[in-house]
């Protein structure tokens, strides 16, 4: 088919036009108002100077990048969408863009920022006392307070209805027993947003580390976000007061509502994934020489190549038009289901593609490909499996519950 098969030109000379960036195929950052663009490179410059010159390193070791959060503090990254409590009060596309560059770095550290963020902060500023809200969220904006989410068991995360947690009234306090698993943050957290079964239905309590009888166990030996702190939860009587408890929601609807402000960030984030993982192909491909021409001059590449940019443009115009619904309050959950369902998907499947045509490279820590598909095999199971989102918009389809 090319004639000119092996040299390299400027996409502009070939096109014609000016070069198209080939991982903003469909120039979303234009249709990005000028605070969001702002967010966006301020986010991308800390990535570039802070996360990636350690992230390799953290990984191989299964170490968390704790010194990052104080600069992530400073940017204003943590609870960014909250009005007051020295927040940034950003709108829901610049959260958005704040995961997806945080992503492009590692998955580990964009999870960070939605615990802290979407799951931790979120409860306590939809859900919480005044009170509460002045205690926690000013020093969980300073990074100062880490915050950890525990809803899923070791029993059975995808049906929390069936949680074994629970808390019962004793005089003025609650006391709390049960377990919760592989929770993000969990060993490194001052705090635990823990929802816990009690006779009016499920309610989340806000447990401080040092209470009698709660422990909490790193979750060793991951081969999947070992840049990020993943724990068990144990509690043993744990004595919460009544000012512990958050007053604004019982059931279910509580716990899942943090989940869709989480999900919507994931659906954002996982495109910075595949982006970096297309750009190091790009890279690579364009200089690996096999049969005499670069890996780049051969069709079936450039297809695989292409079929990347095809999924990572829907991915970041499903994501844009996400976060308008969002921010003109007409998001729905299923609307987050079908984004972080068809997102993580995508991202999963360029960064395997990518291991793919690095050839034996890409089993190298080397490269970062690797790195976020293992990182993606977690992202896609957490938040709600893939099942879990695909019967949700079944649900909405039918009006038939298959869960
Ligand atoms: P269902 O009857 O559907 O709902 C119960 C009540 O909740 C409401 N609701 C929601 N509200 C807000 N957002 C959502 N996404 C909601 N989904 C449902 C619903 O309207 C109802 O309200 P009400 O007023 O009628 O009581 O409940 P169900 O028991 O049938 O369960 C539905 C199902 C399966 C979708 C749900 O259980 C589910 O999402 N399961 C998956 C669990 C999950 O995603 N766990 C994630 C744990 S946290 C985590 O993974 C953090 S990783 C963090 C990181 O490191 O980034
Ligand atoms: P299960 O629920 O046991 O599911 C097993 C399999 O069954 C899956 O493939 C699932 O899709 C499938 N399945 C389930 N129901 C059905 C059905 N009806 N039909 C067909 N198939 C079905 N949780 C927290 O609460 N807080 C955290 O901070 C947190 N962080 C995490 C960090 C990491 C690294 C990981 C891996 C997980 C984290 N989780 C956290 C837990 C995560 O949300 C759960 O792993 C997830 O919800 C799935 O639950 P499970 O692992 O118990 O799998």
């Amino acid at each position: 088919m090319a004639t000119a098969a092996g040299t390299a030109k400027p996409a502009a000379a070939k096109s014609g036009g000016a070069a198209i960036d080939p991982l903003d195929f469909y120039a979303v950052r234009a249709a990005l108002s000028d605070e969001e663009r702002l967010v966006q490179e301020s986010v991308a410059r800390l990535v570039d100077t802070e996360v990636l010159p350690v992230i390799r390193q953290c990984f191989e070791q299964h170490r968390f990048p704790h010194e990052l959060v104080p600069k992530l503090a400073e940017l204003g990254l943590l609870g960014s969408s909250i009005q007051g409590y020295e927040c940034a009060g950003l709108n829901g596309v610049s959260y958005g863009l704040i995961c997806q560059e945080l992503e492009r770095g590692d998955s580990g550290i964009r999870s960070f920022v939605s615990v802290q963020s979407s799951l931790c902060m979120y409860p306590i500023y939809a859900f919480g006392s005044e009170e509460q809200k002045q205690r926690y969220l000013p020093r969980m904006a300073r990074g100062e307070l880490i915050g950890c989410f525990g809803l899923t068991e070791p029993h059975g995360g995808s049906d929390p209805a069936n949680m074994k947690t629970h808390a019962k009234r004793r005089g003025g306090d609650w006391v709390l027993n049960g377990a919760k698993m592989w929770i993000t943050n969990g060993s490194i957290a001052g705090l635990a947003v823990v929802w816990a079964m009690t006779p009016d239905g499920i309610r989340g309590f806000l447990v401080e580390k040092d209470s009698p009888g709660f422990a909490a166990r790193e979750i060793e030996h991951k081969f999947s976000l070992r840049a990020s702190v993943t724990a068990g939860l144990f509690f043993d009587n744990v004595v919460v007061p009544e000012s512990h408890v958050l007053p604004g929601v019982v059931g279910l609807k509580g716990p899942l509502s943090c989940l869709t402000q989480a999900r919507y960030g994931i659906s954002w984030g996982v495109i910075g994934a595949a982006q970096a993982c297309l750009r190091s192909l790009l890279d690579y491909s364009a200089t690996r020489t096999l049969f005499g021409r670069p890996l780049a001059a051969n069709q079936t590449i450039q297809v695989r190549l292409a079929d990347m940019a095809r999924h990572i443009t829907t991915a970041q115009l499903l994501a844009l038009q996400l976060g308008r619904m969002k921010d003109a309050g007409t998001l729905q959950p299923a609307h987050v289901s079908l984004a972080k369902w068809n997102n993580c998907r995508m991202a999963l499947d360029i960064a395997r593609d990518c291991r793919d045509m690095l050839g034996g490279a890409g089993i190298s820590a080397e490269y970062p490909p690797i790195r976020h598909m293992l990182n993606l095999e977690s992202v896609i199971t957490y938040e709600g499996t893939e099942t879990i989102h695909q019967l949700t918009i079944g649900r909405e389809l039918t009006g038939i519950n298959a869960f």
